[in-house]
């Protein structure tokens, strides 16, 4: 089984293999399709399969098991790290380490100068982009700290029951959905506060967007511990795409199929997170 740690307990050579393999992966072009089906899930498809639903936690549960399997076919010993923004709060620590993520951009124009991401490393241009004449430079505007969610947030959202209601979209009230108060809420969020490539529909263009998203995915899991009873719904109601047994665009040819229901337990995809004993 596959152990997602949080990347401030990874040690330096994890660091170090974690972010070879990832250089590798977009050396290859495999990174950059990921990307582009991010993009276009956000863009061309309607409706949107990844977000604004109920399948926003199961479609990118998914998504990041694929680029983890792919990290592995480079380098079996890695595993997606998460970024628990309720303990690892600075700008300076992890994950924004030389050996990791690297930092903020700079205040002119938002490029990341520092790390194994910065330009002029040669490793990440920038090849699928949201608007014509983008820079090749990946961006970051970090906002302060302190408006980071806070643990007690988490906490909060953690006994919002059911998991999704309806109408099953964007107009779901936070208030009577898990998923609409996670997804509108500290998800949405934390893709502001990084800024630049971050807040855009090609978000993973910055790989912190892996470890973001490994952190929302761990909050899914926690709460599918905390509530048994709690299934994932809906059954028929949904948008397409959306509902328990509908596969999930654009893994809709797997066999055996994609769909929510196939994700709902992560143990059962070959992975856990470091701290599960405690929840
Ligand atoms: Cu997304």
């Amino acid at each position: 089984m596959d152990v997602r740690k949080s990347a401030s307990r990874m040690s330096a050579g994890e660091k170090n293999r974690f972010v070879a393999a990832l250089i590798e992966l977009k050396r290859e072009g495999h990174y950059d399709h990921l990307v582009h089906i991010h993009h276009q899930a956000m863009m061309e498809i309607r409706p949107d399969p990844a977000h604004g639903g109920p399948a926003f936690l199961p479609w990118h549960r998914y998504y990041l098991r694929h680029l983890e399997l792919d990290l592995q076919e480079i380098d079996p010993s890695v595993t997606l790290p998460y970024w628990d923004w309720t303990r690892d709060r600075s700008h300076a620590r992890a994950p924004w380490t030389e050996n990791l993520m690297g930092g903020d951009g700079r205040r002119r124009d938002g490029q990341v100068m520092t790390g194994p991401f910065a330009y002029s490393s040669g490793n990440w241009p920038i090849t699928v982009k949201d608007f014509p004449r983008q820079p090749e430079f990946l961006t970051r505007f970090f906002a302060p700290p302190r408006l980071l969610p806070e643990g007690r947030q988490i906490r909060h959202i953690l006994t919002r029951v059911p998991y999704d209601a309806s109408p099953w979209n964007f107009g779901t009230n936070p208030r009577e959905s898990f998923r609409a108060a996670l997804e509108m809420g500290p998800h949405n969020f934390v893709h502001g506060w990084v800024g630049g490539n971050m807040g855009s529909a090609a978000s993973p263009n910055d790989p912190v967007f892996f470890l973001h998203h490994a952190m929302i995915d761990r909050i899914w899991a926690k709460w599918q511990k905390l509530h048994p009873r709690e299934r994932y719904k809906p059954v028929t109601a949904g948008p397409k795409g959306h509902n328990r047994t509908d596969p999930m665009w654009p893994w809709r040819r797997e066999v055996p199929a994609v769909t929510p229901r196939s994700v709902l337990d992560h143990h059962e995809m070959g992975y856990r997170y470091d701290d599960e004993g405690n929840w």
